[in-house]
């Protein structure tokens, strides 16, 4: 448990300017002592970590986006039609993109959008963007993390709630943190449902490439982390020090992104220095990937279930439509029900 509350931490933290830097760096040296080391995922995203996201979204090994996106293409009017007329959309992680766009296009006269991104200056110019290409619907943008508790706009107390999650962003999340965020949203939308995609299991010779190119974005983005540390906390990693690495963890049924460090060598981090042997990995992101019945579990612990499924030809990509049950399925936290190993792979732990 102590774990989840940690990297929930993470999430929470990183992403917060006005978060004193001494408890920044705490966190992140926390993390640095762990075996294995771990960074949040959250340190990929400054200006140029998003602007690399966007590539690899477009990369031909990639193919988790375009993917989701056929789906959505494919099956919009259904998805419509669960969410029904004058509905409130609220956006976790508010992508306010093409898959946004499109489900606000196909809806029947939604009532309101409520993206909630920490990213607030973003958040605030994707809004305005939206109002002026779509006037008839409420935008009231959140300045929030969404994995923790936030409030959705009085105005829209009334209307019926419909969470949109996409882009298998709950991959990024252990099972544990997913259960409990899952279980979060589920109170957002009392009664109300959720478009959620997530990323499926399939062969580690599909599941590496995409997280380890041929021209090598998905290095950059992660050695863009160590960057974005030295810039925001004034460590000093040596990013020609380290090299990406991708690894397909059946155990954990996740993807593994590495930094391995290249040679011996010592990091400093605030008042204290981290040590780092020849070969030795520092995970910054996980990326789990799901069956429909390991999905059906988390949700189910969480209090959801899927009342509609739609996934591509290949069984690569799943976008659900969940409502909640009455109550949850398991207790979120009785690790025997979920089976869901939080450790790394044999080697790295
Ligand atoms: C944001 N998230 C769903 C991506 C993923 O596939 O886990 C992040 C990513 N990491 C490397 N490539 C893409």
């Amino acid at each position: 448990m102590a774990s989840v509350e940690r990297s929930i931490d993470w999430f929470r933290d990183a992403g917060r300017p006005h978060r004193d830097d001494r408890a920044l760096l705490a966190s992140v040296l926390e993390g640095l002592r762990q075996h294995p080391k771990r960074i949040s995922p959250v340190w990929f995203y400054d200006e140029r970590g998003s602007c690399l996201f966007d590539e690899i979204c477009e990369l031909p090994e990639y193919y988790v986006t375009r993917t989701e996106l056929a789906i959505l293409q494919r099956h919009l009017p259904e998805m419509a039609a669960r969410i029904r007329s004058h509905a409130c959309v609220i956006e976790p992680g508010s992508g306010t993109g093409l898959k946004t766009k499109l489900l606000l296009e196909a809806l029947d006269r939604p009532s309101a959008y409520v993206p909630v991104d920490v990213a607030c200056e973003h958040l605030e110019a994707a809004a305005a963007r939206l109002r002026s290409e779509h006037p008839h619907i409420c935008v009231h943008p959140v300045c929030a993390d969404f994995t923790m508790p936030f409030e959705v706009p009085d105005t829209e107390r009334f209307a019926r709630r419909a969470i949109f999650f996409p882009g298998s962003t709950i991959g990024n999340f252990d099972r544990h943190e997913a259960v409990r965020l899952l279980a979060r949203l589920r109170h957002l939308a009392p009664g109300g449902g959720m478009l959620i995609g997530f990323d499926m299991v399939k062969p580690a010779g599909v599941l590496v490439p995409a997280y380890d190119d041929a021209a090598g974005v998905t290095a950059a983005f992660n050695l863009n982390a160590l960057e974005h540390l030295n810039r925001r906390l004034g460590t000093d990693f040596d990013p020609a020090g380290f090299r990406h690495r991708a690894v397909w963890n059946p155990i954990a049924s996740r993807v593994e992104m590495h930094l391995v460090s290249r040679h011996r060598q010592l990091v400093r981090v605030g008042d204290d220095f981290v040590r780092f042997a020849t070969d030795e990995p520092l995970v910054s992101e996980y990326s789990h990937k799901y069956s429909l019945e390991s999905f059906a579990l988390v949700a189910g612990a969480a209090g959801w279930r899927a009342q509609q499924t739609w996934t591509d030809r290949r069984g690569w990509f799943s976008v659900q439509w969940l409502m909640p049950t009455v109550e949850p399925v398991t207790s979120a936290s009785d690790p025997r029900t979920l089976r869901s190993p939080t450790s790394g792979p044999p080697g790295t732990a």
